[in-house]
């Protein structure tokens, strides 16, 4: 049995060397990025078994994603392999910023072969005897297809006892707040462990104050058992059960901030699967967090020990 089961889109990324422009670059670096994925290979290199699954096209490109998860240890045996001619493989570029200059994102992902995945090619069996099944907000974002897909597998997941987890993720490149907010009402309902941007929260969900009135409002509007609220600097919070956490973040010299996000969701899914408490989870949450910052690309290159040795020598971490 996996433990965990994500879905999502995960795209090629395309940057050029720090310092060059795309308009000029003649290199471009390729790596594999997506959210799902990326919470995937975090909890996989934590000790965890994982799997992913998504629609790629049977091709040279496609294959290259599945090769990087692979050699992390994420369970591909999932994909939808998309066998015609013009299937598409989502890409991003990335352009990496340096004061004043911002760091630029250009997608090249409409029509890519996962926005066609249905129901009816996933593996529900898989993601019902999973511990826990994750996607978040970008994948309803893609398509009309993927919105039914991701209700029907979250509906699936939880019927079936699977702890279903969700990170709203709000993308501003993909849909309006009111579409969002639409989207993430209906699919709230079967959330069992909700992580939202405090951002998020507010702009699409219109969730504004303090992190904790913002996740017991979630927690009690949508029946959640455990909602996440993340401030950046600020640390975390959690209410689960009417219970409240709280974390502080670890320093970091930030060399790639691109899916700090997703290795806190990895991170503080590990700890939770292998039996640590809320606060425990929000501690591996924060240190995976912290560490992706230090390694460039989408993914968390993270081994248990980096992870073990930063609660031990930072503690709390920082609480502003
Ligand atoms: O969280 C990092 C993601 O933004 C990146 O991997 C790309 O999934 C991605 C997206 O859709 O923005």
């Amino acid at each position: 049995m996996t433990a965990l089961v994500t879905f999502g889109e995960t795209m090629l990324r395309l940057s050029p060397p720090r310092g060059e422009r795309l308009e000029t670059a003649r290199e471009l670096e390729v790596q594999a990025g997506g959210a799902e994925s990326n919470v995937a290979v975090a909890a996989t290199r934590l000790g965890r078994d994982a799997a992913w699954f998504s629609k790629l096209p049977d091709s040279p490109l496609g294959r290259r994603i599945v090769g990087e998860l692979r050699s992390h240890g994420v369970d591909t045996d999932g994909v939808v392999w998309a066998d015609d001619a013009d299937a598409r493989q989502g890409v991003y570029y990335l352009e990496h910023g340096a004061s004043p200059r911002p760091t630029n994102v250009v997608y090249d992902r409409a029509d890519a072969a996962v926005t066609t995945l249905e129901t009816s090619e996933t593996d529900l069996d898989a993601v019902r005897d999973a511990e826990v099944c994750f996607t978040s907000g970008i994948t309803p974002a893609l398509s009309e297809t993927l919105r039914e897909t991701t209700a029907d597998v979250l509906e699936a997941a939880q019927d079936a006892g699977t702890t279903t987890a969700f990170d709203l993720n709000y993308r501003t490149k993909l849909w309006s707040p009111d579409e969002a907010a639409e989207v993430y009402r209906d699919l709230l309902d079967s959330i069992d462990l909700l992580f939202a941007a405090e951002r998020d929260a507010a702009t699409v969900l219109g969730r504004d104050g303090d992190a904790e009135s913002v996740a017991r409002g979630l927690a009690e509007d949508y029946d959640i058992e455990t909602v996440v609220v993340t401030r950046g600097e600020e640390g975390s919070l959690a209410v689960s059960d009417g219970a409240v956490s709280e974390q502080g973040v670890y320093e970091a010299e930030t060399y790639d901030a691109i899916g700090t996000g997703d290795a806190f969701v990895g991170g503080y899914l590990a700890k939770h699967l292998d039996g640590g408490s809320v606060a425990e989870s929000l501690q591996w949450a924060s240190a995976t967090a912290s560490f992706k910052r230090t390694v460039e690309g989408d993914i968390a290159v993270v081994n248990p020990g980096d992870i073990e040795r930063v609660v031990a020598d930072e503690g709390d971490g920082i609480s502003r």
